[in-house]
């Protein structure tokens, strides 16, 4: 547990939270700000602070679990999509420094606007993709 972890003192029931799913690494609950209706929260009951030292096996528990939060939504819901977000590192909006999916129930015309326009402008993305490429490990 990380001292003056919000998220940690969760996971661990120091603090409450309104909880829709546990499993032995993994505790779902409901955002205290939500955006939509169902706003979730996944995250590992271990600390890590996010995407950047995050372990490869709980980051696949996280998913599988968004999975299954999400899909029981669809039924539960009504739902007929969902946004999966993630903030890693201040620069990102990140405001709580443990990993957490957001699980962001979807209708359609619901009014909220994921992408937003920011007036980037495209450079030339094949030279782009030569800077940015990545090896795969398995090939190497
Ligand atoms: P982010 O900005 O991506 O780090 O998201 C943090 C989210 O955590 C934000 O949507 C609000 C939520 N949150 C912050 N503190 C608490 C809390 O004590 N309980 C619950 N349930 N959610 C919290």
């Amino acid at each position: 547990m990380t001292k003056g972890c919000i998220f940690c003192k969760i996971a661990k029931g120091k603090m409450p939270c309104y909880k829709v799913y546990e499993d032995k690494k993994i505790i779902a609950f409901l955002d205290v700000n939500p955006m939509v209706k169902g706003h979730t929260l996944v995250i590992p009951k271990k600390h890590y602070e996010n995407l950047f030292d995050c372990k490869d096996k709980i980051l696949e528990k996280m998913i599988k679990a968004t999975q299954k939060i999400a899909t029981h939504y669809k039924e539960k819901l009504g739902c007929t999509g969902v946004n999966i977000m993630n903030a890693s590192g201040k620069s990102a909006e990140q405001s709580v420094f443990h990993i957490h999916f957001h699980i962001i129930p979807r209708i359609d015309d619901d009014g909220y606007k994921v992408w937003p326009n920011t007036g980037y402008v495209k450079e030339d993305l094949e030279k782009l993709a030569k800077v940015l490429k990545i090896e795969d490990d398995e090939k190497k």
